[in-house]
């Protein structure tokens, strides 16, 4: 990315996101037609590869496998399966497969090679191949990236000091050295976060310029709003209006010019109407297939219909350029060159234990749970 980059602070972003509603959409809307072509949408299809049972605490997630949810758990997928819904993803418009699988980090083995040849497989098929597979260390994302992996989704979920109050099972400077394993291959970035989890905008803001701070910064940040789901600490989460929504998604428009801001789960909450104001804003993405990962999203057909009403089409492979060069010079300031060894911060967080120890006295009166 060739640009003037601005060091934004936390007031400034706060700033810009609180300014009146209207005023912010036009700002943003103005910068993603300096930035983008607006009538085009990248449609990513999410495949679950491996769902369920992951040892992390994660407070919004249904796949932790310490809280009981009702989610089908599955071993990892053959690659067989996974060739077939790239291939009818395709055929309806996506262009980019996101592959996520319930683990904490990429461990080596029988599981990492064939997800190798997934990525391998989807590659062959002219599509963008994207991986979400918690975290990973430079040679594993060097073997993803030679495999033809374009893009390494890991979100910062939030800000760094509400990341303490939504998990305890690993740190937040775990997530940053990721993200720079990822970049230190030649990956391209894929890192956002969740809205409605409980926090402040001061949090929303804080975490825009913490991605502000990388540099380069990801070429898509994917805006979540919670889906709350039931058996997990946030089940009880309210709903956040759709106004937050569309000040996160003109926000981060505007303070990350060039990346691609992806309108992601909790779309099946948002009305067209809602969901054309995102696109106003700049959202320039979205995930596609009747599920997210483990809840459910639009029709892929809905979503092509609301497309044709406001005159936006799917964005072909590859349209944003080639993975980067490898960047020598990239330096992982959290980094200090050792072998990696991931965190278990393992403070106490209230909601979750609570969920866990719902989820045993569910276990004992039900065995077969
Ligand atoms: N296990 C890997 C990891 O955590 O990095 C990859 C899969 S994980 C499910 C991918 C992302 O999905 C999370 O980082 C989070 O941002 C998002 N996510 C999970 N559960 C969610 C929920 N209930 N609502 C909104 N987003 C959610
Ligand atoms: C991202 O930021 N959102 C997607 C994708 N990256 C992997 C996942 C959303 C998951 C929503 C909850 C679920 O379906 O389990
Ligand atoms: Fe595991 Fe990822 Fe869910 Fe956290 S978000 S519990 S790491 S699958």
């Amino acid at each position: 990315m060739t640009e003037k980059r601005k060091n934004w602070t936390k007031e400034e972003v706060l700033e810009l996101y609180n300014k009146p509603l209207l005023q912010l959409v036009f700002e943003a809307a103005e910068v993603h037609r300096q930035n983008h072509d607006p009538r085009e949408v990248q449609v990513s299809t999410l495949l679950s590869i491996k769902t369920g049972g992951c040892p992390e605490d994660c407070g919004y997630c249904p796949q932790a496998a310490r809280y009981h949810t009702d989610i089908e758990k599955n071993d990892l997928m053959s690659v067989q399966t996974v060739k077939a819904q790239a291939l009818r993803a395709k055929s309806s418009g996506s262009s980019r497969v996101c592959m996520g699988a319930a683990w904490r980090n990429v461990k080596e083995g029988d599981d990492f090679d064939q997800v190798l040849e997934m990525v391998r497989t989807v590659r062959d098929l002219d599509m963008e191949v994207c991986c979400t597979l918690g975290m990973l260390t430079e040679d594993q994302a060097r073997r993803l990236s030679d495999a033809g992996l374009y893009a390494y989704n890991h979100n910062l979920d939030t800000s760094e000091e509400h990341y303490k109050k939504v998990i305890s099972t690993r740190g937040y400077e775990d997530r940053i050295e990721t993200i720079g394993n990822a970049r230190k291959a030649g990956l391209t970035v894929c890192s956002g976060g969740i809205i409605g989890m409980g926090e402040a905008p001061e949090d929303r803001a804080a975490m825009l310029v913490t991605l502000s701070c990388l540099n380069p910064y990801p070429e898509s940040v994917p805006i979540n709003a919670l889906v709350a789901v039931e058996g997990t600490p946030m089940e009880e989460q309210e709903q956040i209006p759709i106004w937050d929504m569309v000040r996160m998604v003109a926000t981060t428009r505007i303070v990350l010019p060039k990346t691609t801001v992806r309108l992601s789960a909790g779309r099946t909450q948002m009305t067209d109407e809602g969901q054309a104001l995102c696109f106003m804003a700049g959202a320039g993405s979205i995930f596609a297939g009747d599920k997210l990962l483990t809840t459910p999203n639009p029709d892929i057909n809905k979503d092509m219909e609301l497309f044709n009403t406001l005159g936006l089409t799917p964005q072909k492979a590859y349209k944003k350029g080639d993975k980067p060069e490898v960047n020598e010079n990239y330096k992982n300031s959290c980094s200090n060159g050792e072998k990696q060894k991931w965190s278990r911060p393992a403070h106490t967080i209230e909601a979750n234990v609570k969920a866990t120890l719902n989820a045993k006295e569910k276990r004992k009166l039900n065995p077969k749970l």
